[in-house]
Protein backbone atom coordinates (compact mmCIF):
# COMPACT_ATOMS: atom_id res chain seq x y z
CA UNK A 1 0.00 0.00 0.00
CA UNK A 2 1.56 3.21 -1.15
CA UNK A 3 2.22 6.38 1.37
CA UNK A 4 -0.85 7.79 -0.45
CA UNK A 5 -3.65 5.31 0.13
CA UNK A 6 -2.45 4.91 3.70
CA UNK A 7 -2.62 8.59 4.67
CA UNK A 8 -6.19 8.31 3.14
CA UNK A 9 -7.29 5.05 5.63
CA UNK A 10 -5.88 6.95 9.02
CA UNK A 11 -8.26 10.18 7.93
CA UNK A 12 -11.22 7.78 7.28
CA UNK A 13 -10.05 6.39 10.55
CA UNK A 14 -10.14 9.78 12.35
CA UNK A 15 -13.31 10.53 10.70
CA UNK A 16 -15.11 7.57 11.61
CA UNK A 17 -14.13 7.93 15.08
CA UNK A 18 -14.48 11.79 15.91
CA UNK A 19 -18.55 10.94 14.09
CA UNK A 20 -19.20 8.34 16.43
CA UNK A 21 -18.03 10.79 19.09
CA UNK A 22 -20.22 13.90 17.57
CA UNK A 23 -23.44 11.14 17.82
CA UNK A 24 -22.53 9.98 21.05
CA UNK A 25 -22.34 13.22 22.55
CA UNK A 26 -25.71 14.23 20.26
CA UNK A 27 -26.99 10.84 21.79
CA UNK A 28 -29.85 12.18 24.09
CA UNK A 29 -30.35 10.48 27.36
CA UNK A 30 -33.40 9.24 27.21
CA UNK A 31 -34.13 8.13 30.36
CA UNK A 32 -37.09 9.54 32.18
CA UNK A 33 -36.52 11.84 35.38
CA UNK A 34 -37.86 11.03 38.77
CA UNK A 35 -37.60 12.72 41.82
CA UNK A 36 -37.92 11.42 44.76
CA UNK A 37 -39.08 12.45 47.96
CA UNK A 38 -38.46 11.04 50.99
CA UNK A 39 -40.42 11.11 54.51
CA UNK A 40 -38.89 8.09 56.62
CA UNK A 41 -40.41 4.45 57.51
CA UNK A 42 -39.12 1.57 57.48
CA UNK A 43 -37.59 1.53 54.03
CA UNK A 44 -35.17 4.20 55.43
CA UNK A 45 -34.85 1.57 58.44
CA UNK A 46 -31.93 -0.13 60.16
CA UNK A 47 -31.99 -3.42 62.36
CA UNK A 48 -28.58 -4.60 64.54
CA UNK A 49 -28.58 -7.86 62.49
CA UNK A 50 -29.76 -9.04 58.80
CA UNK A 51 -32.50 -11.07 61.11
CA UNK A 52 -34.02 -7.67 62.59
CA UNK A 53 -37.39 -7.35 61.43
CA UNK A 54 -39.13 -5.95 64.41
CA UNK A 55 -37.30 -4.16 67.10
CA UNK A 56 -35.49 -2.05 63.93
CA UNK A 57 -34.93 1.88 63.50
CA UNK A 58 -37.64 3.11 61.08
CA UNK A 59 -36.39 6.75 59.78
CA UNK A 60 -32.91 6.83 59.67
CA UNK A 61 -31.44 6.80 56.12
CA UNK A 62 -30.80 9.33 54.02
CA UNK A 63 -32.42 9.71 50.26
CA UNK A 64 -28.83 9.99 49.08
CA UNK A 65 -28.31 6.03 51.08
CA UNK A 66 -31.49 5.16 49.82
CA UNK A 67 -31.00 5.98 45.98
CA UNK A 68 -26.92 4.94 46.12
CA UNK A 69 -28.10 1.37 47.80
CA UNK A 70 -29.46 0.70 44.93
CA UNK A 71 -27.22 1.53 42.08
CA UNK A 72 -29.48 -0.02 39.27
CA UNK A 73 -32.13 2.71 39.40
CA UNK A 74 -29.10 4.62 37.55
CA UNK A 75 -30.29 1.56 34.75
CA UNK A 76 -34.13 3.27 34.57
CA UNK A 77 -33.72 6.85 35.52
CA UNK A 78 -32.11 10.16 36.14
CA UNK A 79 -33.29 9.87 39.79
CA UNK A 80 -32.43 12.80 42.11
CA UNK A 81 -33.74 12.73 45.80
CA UNK A 82 -35.18 15.24 48.54
CA UNK A 83 -35.54 14.65 52.13
CA UNK A 84 -39.32 15.89 53.41
CA UNK A 85 -38.71 14.57 56.70
CA UNK A 86 -37.28 11.39 58.41
CA UNK A 87 -40.06 10.10 60.59
CA UNK A 88 -42.19 6.58 60.74
CA UNK A 89 -45.13 7.42 59.70
CA UNK A 90 -47.14 6.71 62.69
CA UNK A 91 -46.16 10.00 63.70
CA UNK A 92 -47.07 11.67 60.58
CA UNK A 93 -48.67 15.26 60.10
CA UNK A 94 -51.06 17.35 58.55
CA UNK A 95 -48.36 20.15 58.33
CA UNK A 96 -45.94 17.29 56.50
CA UNK A 97 -48.64 16.48 54.25
CA UNK A 98 -49.11 20.00 52.84
CA UNK A 99 -45.37 20.70 52.84
CA UNK A 100 -45.11 16.94 50.70
CA UNK A 101 -48.38 18.38 48.50
CA UNK A 102 -47.09 21.80 47.65
CA UNK A 103 -43.48 20.18 47.07
CA UNK A 104 -45.02 17.35 44.72
CA UNK A 105 -47.00 20.24 42.59
CA UNK A 106 -44.18 22.56 41.99
CA UNK A 107 -42.14 19.84 40.80
CA UNK A 108 -44.72 18.12 38.83
CA UNK A 109 -44.90 21.76 37.04
CA UNK A 110 -41.12 21.37 35.66
CA UNK A 111 -40.87 19.95 32.55
CA UNK A 112 -37.43 18.13 33.63
CA UNK A 113 -39.74 16.08 36.23
CA UNK A 114 -40.94 13.53 34.41
CA UNK A 115 -42.35 11.93 38.19
CA UNK A 116 -42.35 11.46 41.31
CA UNK A 117 -41.40 8.51 44.17
CA UNK A 118 -42.17 9.17 47.46
CA UNK A 119 -40.56 6.26 49.95
CA UNK A 120 -43.43 6.71 53.13
CA UNK A 121 -43.58 3.88 55.94
CA UNK A 122 -46.11 1.82 55.90
CA UNK A 123 -48.18 2.47 58.84
CA UNK A 124 -49.71 6.08 57.28
CA UNK A 125 -48.72 5.21 53.99
CA UNK A 126 -52.39 4.74 52.44
CA UNK A 127 -53.50 7.88 54.27
CA UNK A 128 -50.64 9.95 52.39
CA UNK A 129 -51.74 8.60 49.65
CA UNK A 130 -55.39 9.26 49.18
CA UNK A 131 -54.18 12.93 50.73
CA UNK A 132 -52.02 13.54 47.20
CA UNK A 133 -54.65 11.47 45.53
CA UNK A 134 -56.88 14.45 46.05
CA UNK A 135 -54.74 17.44 45.99
CA UNK A 136 -52.56 16.35 43.12
CA UNK A 137 -52.50 18.87 39.78
CA UNK A 138 -50.74 17.34 37.50
CA UNK A 139 -51.56 13.72 35.73
CA UNK A 140 -48.04 13.02 36.39
CA UNK A 141 -47.48 9.88 37.89
CA UNK A 142 -46.80 9.85 41.50
CA UNK A 143 -45.87 6.80 43.84
CA UNK A 144 -45.52 6.04 46.77
CA UNK A 145 -43.54 2.76 48.29
CA UNK A 146 -42.50 1.46 51.70
CA UNK A 147 -41.55 -2.01 53.12
CA UNK A 148 -41.89 -4.36 55.59
CA UNK A 149 -38.20 -4.90 56.48
CA UNK A 150 -35.58 -2.80 56.93
CA UNK A 151 -32.60 -2.38 54.64
CA UNK A 152 -30.60 -4.09 56.58
CA UNK A 153 -32.56 -7.48 56.68
CA UNK A 154 -31.78 -10.54 54.39
CA UNK A 155 -34.33 -10.38 51.63
CA UNK A 156 -35.18 -6.74 52.47
CA UNK A 157 -38.26 -5.80 50.21
CA UNK A 158 -37.30 -1.88 49.91
CA UNK A 159 -34.32 -2.09 47.52
CA UNK A 160 -37.06 -3.78 45.00
CA UNK A 161 -40.05 -1.81 45.35
CA UNK A 162 -38.41 1.39 45.45
CA UNK A 163 -36.30 0.04 42.21
CA UNK A 164 -39.92 -0.88 40.78
CA UNK A 165 -41.67 2.49 41.82
CA UNK A 166 -38.96 4.30 40.08
CA UNK A 167 -39.85 2.26 36.94
CA UNK A 168 -43.84 2.67 37.37
CA UNK A 169 -43.17 6.68 37.58
CA UNK A 170 -41.03 6.97 34.36
CA UNK A 171 -44.07 4.56 32.87
CA UNK A 172 -46.13 6.76 30.16
CA UNK A 173 -48.92 4.32 30.90
CA UNK A 174 -49.05 4.99 34.57
CA UNK A 175 -49.62 8.85 33.89
CA UNK A 176 -53.27 9.87 34.61
CA UNK A 177 -53.96 7.23 36.96
CA UNK A 178 -53.98 9.12 40.06
CA UNK A 179 -51.55 8.56 42.98
CA UNK A 180 -50.22 5.09 43.13
CA UNK A 181 -49.00 2.53 45.56
CA UNK A 182 -45.97 0.57 44.73
CA UNK A 183 -45.07 -2.61 47.18
CA UNK A 184 -44.15 -6.79 46.67
CA UNK A 185 -45.12 -6.76 42.93
CA UNK A 186 -48.19 -5.33 42.76
CA UNK A 187 -49.67 -1.59 41.61
CA UNK A 188 -52.72 -0.42 43.85
CA UNK A 189 -54.60 3.08 43.66
CA UNK A 190 -54.06 5.52 46.47
CA UNK A 191 -57.92 5.50 46.69
CA UNK A 192 -58.60 1.97 47.65
CA UNK A 193 -55.56 0.26 49.11
CA UNK A 194 -55.02 -0.69 52.64
CA UNK A 195 -52.33 -2.01 54.96
CA UNK A 196 -54.42 -5.64 56.00
CA UNK A 197 -51.81 -7.22 57.66
CA UNK A 198 -49.35 -5.93 60.59
CA UNK A 199 -46.19 -7.71 59.23
CA UNK A 200 -46.39 -9.10 56.36
CA UNK A 201 -44.65 -7.82 52.76
CA UNK A 202 -48.39 -8.56 51.24
CA UNK A 203 -49.79 -6.22 53.96
CA UNK A 204 -51.52 -3.89 51.10
CA UNK A 205 -54.33 -4.76 49.56
CA UNK A 206 -57.46 -3.14 48.03
CA UNK A 207 -60.41 -5.24 49.45
CA UNK A 208 -62.76 -6.17 46.61
CA UNK A 209 -62.15 -3.50 44.64
CA UNK A 210 -58.65 -5.40 43.51
CA UNK A 211 -55.19 -4.02 42.38
CA UNK A 212 -54.41 -1.69 39.13
CA UNK A 213 -52.18 -3.63 37.91
CA UNK A 214 -48.88 -5.93 38.98
CA UNK A 215 -45.03 -5.80 37.92
CA UNK A 216 -43.82 -8.82 35.96
CA UNK A 217 -40.02 -8.18 36.06
CA UNK A 218 -39.04 -4.93 35.51
CA UNK A 219 -42.48 -4.54 33.18
CA UNK A 220 -45.20 -2.71 35.09
CA UNK A 221 -48.96 -4.43 33.35
CA UNK A 222 -51.97 -2.61 34.06
CA UNK A 223 -55.59 -4.16 34.23
CA UNK A 224 -57.93 -1.08 35.49
CA UNK A 225 -57.69 2.64 36.09
CA UNK A 226 -60.28 3.75 39.17
CA UNK A 227 -63.33 5.54 38.01
CA UNK A 228 -63.61 8.07 41.06
CA UNK A 229 -62.10 11.45 40.16
CA UNK A 230 -58.53 11.67 41.32
CA UNK A 231 -55.84 14.37 40.86
CA UNK A 232 -56.60 17.26 37.87
CA UNK A 233 -60.24 16.18 38.28
CA UNK A 234 -60.77 17.28 42.05
CA UNK A 235 -62.33 20.42 43.20
CA UNK A 236 -59.25 20.49 45.86
CA UNK A 237 -56.42 22.54 46.02
CA UNK A 238 -53.63 23.50 48.77
CA UNK A 239 -52.22 26.01 47.22
CA UNK A 240 -53.05 28.57 49.89
CA UNK A 241 -54.32 26.42 52.34
CA UNK A 242 -51.80 27.18 55.71
CA UNK A 243 -53.53 23.88 57.86
CA UNK A 244 -56.91 21.41 57.48
CA UNK A 245 -60.14 21.71 59.45
CA UNK A 246 -59.56 19.13 62.62
CA UNK A 247 -61.38 15.71 61.99
CA UNK A 248 -61.74 13.18 64.59
CA UNK A 249 -62.11 9.18 64.15
CA UNK A 250 -64.53 7.44 67.02
CA UNK A 251 -64.76 3.68 67.38
CA UNK A 252 -67.54 2.27 67.91
CA UNK A 253 -67.91 -1.04 69.89
CA UNK A 254 -70.56 -2.70 72.61
CA UNK A 255 -71.13 -0.50 75.21
CA UNK A 256 -70.02 2.32 73.41
CA UNK A 257 -71.91 5.64 75.12
CA UNK A 258 -70.38 8.11 72.97
CA UNK A 259 -67.70 8.96 75.27
CA UNK A 260 -65.47 10.08 72.82
CA UNK A 261 -67.88 11.74 70.30
CA UNK A 262 -68.15 14.35 73.29
CA UNK A 263 -64.40 14.69 73.74
CA UNK A 264 -64.14 15.32 69.64
CA UNK A 265 -66.66 17.62 70.15
CA UNK A 266 -65.39 19.45 73.27
CA UNK A 267 -61.80 19.43 71.56
CA UNK A 268 -62.74 21.53 68.34
CA UNK A 269 -63.50 19.03 66.07
CA UNK A 270 -65.65 20.57 62.68
CA UNK A 271 -66.24 17.07 61.54
CA UNK A 272 -66.38 13.36 63.32
CA UNK A 273 -65.87 9.93 61.35
CA UNK A 274 -67.68 7.27 62.76
CA UNK A 275 -66.17 4.02 62.63
CA UNK A 276 -69.70 1.94 62.72
CA UNK A 277 -70.11 -1.66 63.39
CA UNK A 278 -71.30 -3.85 60.61
CA UNK A 279 -72.84 -1.51 57.98
CA UNK A 280 -71.93 1.60 59.95
CA UNK A 281 -74.04 1.24 62.73
CA UNK A 282 -74.74 3.65 65.83
CA UNK A 283 -75.41 2.58 68.76
CA UNK A 284 -78.86 3.91 70.72
CA UNK A 285 -76.43 5.00 73.96
CA UNK A 286 -74.30 7.11 71.47
CA UNK A 287 -76.90 9.16 69.81
CA UNK A 288 -76.88 11.95 72.69
CA UNK A 289 -73.45 12.22 72.24
CA UNK A 290 -74.05 12.62 68.46
CA UNK A 291 -77.37 14.64 68.61
CA UNK A 292 -74.68 17.51 70.64
CA UNK A 293 -71.95 17.53 68.33
CA UNK A 294 -74.56 17.80 65.54
CA UNK A 295 -75.77 20.70 67.68
CA UNK A 296 -72.31 21.95 67.34
CA UNK A 297 -72.25 22.36 63.72
CA UNK A 298 -69.92 19.19 63.73
CA UNK A 299 -70.37 17.49 60.26
CA UNK A 300 -70.93 13.66 61.00
CA UNK A 301 -69.36 10.83 58.38
CA UNK A 302 -70.85 7.06 59.00
CA UNK A 303 -68.16 4.95 57.79
CA UNK A 304 -67.40 1.38 59.18
CA UNK A 305 -64.83 -0.69 61.29
CA UNK A 306 -65.21 -3.95 59.42
CA UNK A 307 -62.14 -2.60 56.54
CA UNK A 308 -64.69 -3.35 53.47
CA UNK A 309 -67.64 -2.89 51.98
CA UNK A 310 -70.15 0.45 51.14
CA UNK A 311 -71.92 2.21 53.67
CA UNK A 312 -75.54 1.96 52.54
CA UNK A 313 -76.91 5.94 53.03
CA UNK A 314 -80.20 5.02 55.07
CA UNK A 315 -79.44 1.80 55.63
CA UNK A 316 -78.36 1.20 59.81
CA UNK A 317 -79.56 5.21 60.45
CA UNK A 318 -81.78 7.85 58.97
CA UNK A 319 -79.01 10.03 57.20
CA UNK A 320 -81.77 12.30 56.14
CA UNK A 321 -83.12 12.63 59.53
CA UNK A 322 -79.48 13.12 60.90
CA UNK A 323 -77.99 15.41 58.16
CA UNK A 324 -75.11 12.23 58.32
CA UNK A 325 -72.93 11.53 55.25
CA UNK A 326 -72.43 7.69 53.78
CA UNK A 327 -68.93 7.21 53.04
CA UNK A 328 -69.68 5.13 50.49
CA UNK A 329 -66.77 2.33 50.74
CA UNK A 330 -63.97 4.64 52.22
CA UNK A 331 -62.86 3.02 55.25
CA UNK A 332 -62.39 5.97 58.56
CA UNK A 333 -59.08 6.80 57.64
CA UNK A 334 -59.47 7.38 54.49
CA UNK A 335 -63.22 9.25 55.00
CA UNK A 336 -61.45 11.46 57.54
CA UNK A 337 -58.92 12.63 54.29
CA UNK A 338 -61.91 13.41 52.03
CA UNK A 339 -64.31 14.93 54.96
CA UNK A 340 -61.11 17.04 55.95
CA UNK A 341 -60.58 18.51 52.16
CA UNK A 342 -64.64 18.92 51.47
CA UNK A 343 -64.76 21.24 54.77
CA UNK A 344 -62.33 23.22 53.48
CA UNK A 345 -64.74 24.02 50.66
CA UNK A 346 -68.48 23.74 52.56
CA UNK A 347 -69.95 22.48 55.60
CA UNK A 348 -73.34 21.88 53.53
CA UNK A 349 -73.92 17.99 54.18
CA UNK A 350 -75.44 17.29 50.50
CA UNK A 351 -72.32 18.98 48.90
CA UNK A 352 -70.49 16.72 51.36
CA UNK A 353 -72.32 13.67 50.34
CA UNK A 354 -71.93 14.19 46.57
CA UNK A 355 -67.80 14.23 47.12
CA UNK A 356 -67.85 11.25 48.81
CA UNK A 357 -70.03 9.71 45.69
CA UNK A 358 -67.79 11.61 43.07
CA UNK A 359 -63.98 11.08 44.92
N1 LIG B 1 -43.51 2.36 61.85
C1 LIG B 1 -43.67 2.05 60.46
C2 LIG B 1 -43.85 3.34 59.66
O1 LIG B 1 -42.92 4.14 59.63
C3 LIG B 1 -42.55 1.33 59.84
C4 LIG B 1 -42.91 1.01 58.43
O2 LIG B 1 -43.54 -0.02 58.26
O3 LIG B 1 -42.61 1.77 57.51
O4 LIG B 1 -44.89 3.48 59.06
Amino acid sequence: MNRKMILCFVVMCLLAFSLQIAFAAEAPNKLPNIKILATGGTIAGAGVTSTTTVGYTAAVTPVGKLISNVPELAKVANVSGEQVSQIASESMTMEIWLQLAKRVNQLLAQDDVDGIVITHGTDTLEETAYFLDLVVKSEKPVVLVGSMRPGTAMSADGPLNLYRAVILAGTKEAAGKGVMVMLNDTINAGREVTKTITDRVDTFQAPIIGALGVFTGDQPVFYRKSLRKNTTETEFDVTNLKSLPRVDIVYHYAGNAGTMIDAATNAGAKGIVHAGTGDGSIGKQEYPAIENALKNGVVVVRSARVGSGIIARNGEADDDKYGFIASDNLNPQKARILLMLALTKTTDVKEIQRMFWEY
